[in-house]
This record gives C-alpha cells, structure tokens and sequence, in this order.
C-alpha cells in the first residue's frame, strides 16, 4: 500500500494491523514499501510525484503507530538537535530517528530539511544541545556534513556537542573520516548510541 500511494485507505488498514501484530513489525513492512517505490524510480517505472505519494502514504500510516513507537516522556536524559543537511529535503528517517529518541527520554529539537552550518551553529548557541544528529539521504547531500563538522570546529563549538551521522548512503568509515563521533544505521541504533554518547 505504500509503494502504490494508497493514502486514504492506509489509516484503516494500520489501526486494525495494529490489533494483532507489533507496532515495529509494521514499520518494517512500511519501510519495505517505501524501498520499493524506490527500486520502482530508479527502474524509470515511477516519477518524482509518485515517490511524494509514497512518503504521504507512509507518514500517515507512522501517525498510527506513534504513540507504540515511543511515548514522549518529559523527564529528559540529554537534549539532541537534528536536522536534515543543506540541498536534501528527505525527513522520513530523520522523524523517525527523532521519535524514537523521544521515546528514550531525549529532547528533541527538530530543525527540519535543508539546513546549512550556519543554521546548525545558531540553533547549537540557542539550544545547548549534548548531541547535534546530521541526516542525509543523497550522495550528493551527504557531503554537506563534512562542512557543517568543520563550521561547528570553526565556531568555536565542537568540543562541547558530539555529532552523529546517519542516512542510507553514510557508512561508519565515512563518518570517521569527516570527524563525526558517532554514525547509526537506522533507528534503534541511533538511540543506543545516543545513550552512548552521554557517558
Ligand atoms: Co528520494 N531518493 N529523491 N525522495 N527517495 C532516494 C534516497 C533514492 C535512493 C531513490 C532511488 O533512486 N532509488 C535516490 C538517491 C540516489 C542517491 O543519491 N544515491 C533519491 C533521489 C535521486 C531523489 C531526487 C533527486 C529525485 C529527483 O528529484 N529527481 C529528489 C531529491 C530531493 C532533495 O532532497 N533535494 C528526491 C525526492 C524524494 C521525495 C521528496 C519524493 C521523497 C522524500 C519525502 C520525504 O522524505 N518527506 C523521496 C523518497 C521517499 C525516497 C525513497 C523512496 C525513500 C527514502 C526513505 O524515506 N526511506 C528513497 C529510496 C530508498 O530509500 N530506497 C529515495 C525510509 C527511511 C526510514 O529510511 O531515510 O534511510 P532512511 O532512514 C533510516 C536510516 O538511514 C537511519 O535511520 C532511519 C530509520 O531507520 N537514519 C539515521 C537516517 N537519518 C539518520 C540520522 C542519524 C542516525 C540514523 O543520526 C543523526
């Protein structure tokens, strides 16, 4: 249902999954389905819009499962500031990520898509975050990382965050080689890691 865009049908069909099967089975069958409308883009099968209704589909049917995935709890152990770097406008794996930390008794100052060092540095200044989390989900974009490390260094702010890296083509040996302190591969990883961090 999420790779063919199937938005209004998808709350219902979530609400009674939900009935008999675990919250994180789903979100691994509504991951699958938004992989899917990818392999279906680059085999030219799908368009730029068709993708769009793809992640429409699949924000809708994690809007069902949200409260199962982490409930937001206030009695905070760290605050982390994420953001989708400069030039990309991909946010699925970031809100994702962003959840599940909140389930984990994280605050979570969300910044958003396409957010360039500058912006990272003043929300850095504002928000006095433990932990700044950097998403990119282009090989293009994710190069973008590399510079906004370097600006945090330059503002004088690195030694007081540690910087975490993720998105599908980021790899560990990539986030060390730009000076990142931690990279995550999906999720559940991020919020271990995270705990991690704050020791
Ligand atoms: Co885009 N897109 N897209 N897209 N899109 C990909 C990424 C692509 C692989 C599709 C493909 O060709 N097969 C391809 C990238 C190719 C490349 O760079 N190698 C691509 C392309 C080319 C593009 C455009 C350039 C298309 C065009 O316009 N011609 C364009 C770029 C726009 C831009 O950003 N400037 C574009 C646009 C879009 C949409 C807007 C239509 C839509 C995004 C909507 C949205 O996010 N609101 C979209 C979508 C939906 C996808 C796919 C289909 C799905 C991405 C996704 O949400 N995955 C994707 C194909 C694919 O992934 N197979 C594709 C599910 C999500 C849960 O996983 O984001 O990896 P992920 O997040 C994971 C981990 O990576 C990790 O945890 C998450 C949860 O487990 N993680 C972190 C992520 N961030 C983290 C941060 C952390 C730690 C872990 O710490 C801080």
């Amino acid at each position: 249902m999420v790779a063919d865009g199937e938005l209004y049908t998808i709350e219902d069909v979530v609400s009674q999954a939900l009935k008999a099967r675990e919250a994180f089975d789903i979100l691994d069958e509504l991951i699958a389905g938004l992989q899917l409308a990818g392999d279906r883009f680059q085999k030219g099968e799908y368009f730029v819009v068709d993708m769009l209704q793809a992640s429409e589909t699949f924000k809708e049917a994690v809007e069902v499962l949200k409260p199962k995935l982490g409930e937001r709890k206030t009695d905070y152990v760290g605050k982390f500031l994420i953001g989708t770097v400069k030039g990309d406008i991909h946010d699925i794996g970031k809100n994702l990520v962003s959840i599940m930390l909140e389930g984990a008794r994280f605050e979570v100052i969300d910044l958003g898509i396409d957010i360039s060092a500058d912006q990272f540095i003043k929300a850095i200044k504002k928000y006095e975050p433990q932990i700044v989390g950097l998403s990119a989900l282009l090989t293009t974009t994710m190069l973008e990382m590399e510079g906004i490390i370097k600006a945090i260094g330059e503002a004088n702010l690195r030694n007081k965050v540690k910087i975490m890296v993720g998105g599908a083509p980021v790899s560990e040996r990539y986030a060390s080689s730009i000076g990142a302190d931690s990279y995550s591969n999906d999720a559940s990883e991020a919020v271990e890691k995270a705990i991690g961090l704050l020791k």
